[in-house]
């Protein structure tokens, strides 16, 4: 027997990926909902080779609902999220909102699946999980097995974010720029605070006060909540002019020697990672090939005799999938394979 599984902004870049996830992935699903906003009622959109209709949030019956994927921005989720959390349905939110609430998991499934059962022990429960933000899925996949190795004192990371991270409207402001550059005016910018058409723009989400921007701030508070708050990290985050698939470069220290040999060794044993690493002419991988893929990849693992028991490596990952997605799938998929879904009524 399958489950009754909704998608909340199913006409988003994420929520389309949610769609196809579930049914790539053979989910089991009993009844499929598309929700969106009124703006987008009866609006179309893919299951596999069936058309859904969206349906309106505000009047949809979210009662034996068991799981409610929800990726419709941080203001819909803040009202949304508890409201049907309340009438018994798993929600598992893909905003930000409910990420660094202290009674909220956390979780990427590769990492950290073990809270979920002290989550779902608890009576008081709100039944909402949250997912993190992209940048940072794709980074704990990667860490996740070399903290067990070695534990990892420090991390420096530099992210080259794709379009598709600001949505919709990124991804067409990128394309309208590219083509009009060269033939008439470039549209201004709207979306982003410079032109991203061939140019790089070192600023996601708003300023902090220390100067850092939120998706710095977001990097480093998610990666000790998820992985371990003795971890310190600091990040620079940049977006390039890639339409999908976050890149990182990515600068770790641990407390004991390791060489690049046992990294790759120990990566390629580890769930949700490809090592992808020749040392060659194209023996890494770039953004353009892990669209539409599964795993986070890791190339150009090296040694880095500047600090002490220091390595580099590249990370590249679908961030609709991984990053968003497939995350969201998969944290559904850990409660069913753990036996921790009580069934809506
Ligand atoms: C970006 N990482 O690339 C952001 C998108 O906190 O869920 C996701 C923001 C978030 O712009």
């Amino acid at each position: 027997m399958g489950y009754k599984v909704a998608v909340v902004g199913a006409t988003g870049n994420v929520g389309r990926e949610m769609l196809n996830i579930l049914e790539e992935r053979q989910f089991p699903v009993d009844e499929i909902f598309a929700i969106a906003s009124r703006r987008s009622l009866g609006t179309e959109v893919s299951y596999g080779d069936r058309t859904l209709k969206c349906v309106d949030l505000e009047t949809f019956d979210f009662r034996g609902i068991d799981f409610v994927l929800m990726s419709a921005g941080s203001a819909v989720s803040k009202e949304w999220s508890p409201r049907i959390g309340a009438l018994g349905p798993m929600v598992i939110d893909n905003s930000s909102c409910w990420r660094y609430d202290a009674e909220v998991p956390l979780v990427v499934p590769e990492v950290n699946a073990h809270v979920l059962e002290e989550y779902m022990r608890r009576k008081t429960r709100q039944n909402i999980i949250a997912n993190p933000n992209c940048s940072t899925a794709q980074l704990v996949v990667v860490l996740k097995p070399l903290h067990d190795l070695a534990k990892i004192k420090r991390v420096v990371v530099s992210t080259y974010q794709s379009v598709s991270g600001a949505g919709k409207e990124g991804m067409d402001e990128l394309w309208t720029q590219t083509k009009g550059i060269f033939v008439t005016d470039a549209p201004d910018a709207k979306k982003f605070t410079k032109q991203i058409a061939f140019n790089v723009i070192p600023h996601i989400d708003v300023f902090m006060e220390d100067g850092f921007t939120k998706e710095e701030w977001k990097m480093v508070v998610e990666t000790k909540k998820i992985l371990d708050p003795k971890i310190k990290l600091t990040a620079t985050c940049v977006r390039v002019p890639v339409f999908v698939g976050h890149s990182e470069a990515v600068n770790i220290e641990f407390e004991r020697p390791i060489t690049a040999e046992e990294a790759r060794e120990t990566l390629r044993e580890a769930p949700g990672v490809l090592v992808v690493d020749k040392r060659e002419d194209g023996g890494y991988v770039t953004p353009v090939e892990c669209v539409g893929d599964f795993a986070t990849f890791v190339s150009r693992i090296r040694e880095d005799g500047t600090i002490e028991n220091g390595l580099s490596l590249w990370v590249v990952s679908d961030n609709l999938r991984k990053g968003a997605a497939l995350n969201t799938v998969q944290i559904a998929e850990a409660l069913i394979n753990r036996g921790l879904l009580q069934r809506a009524a």
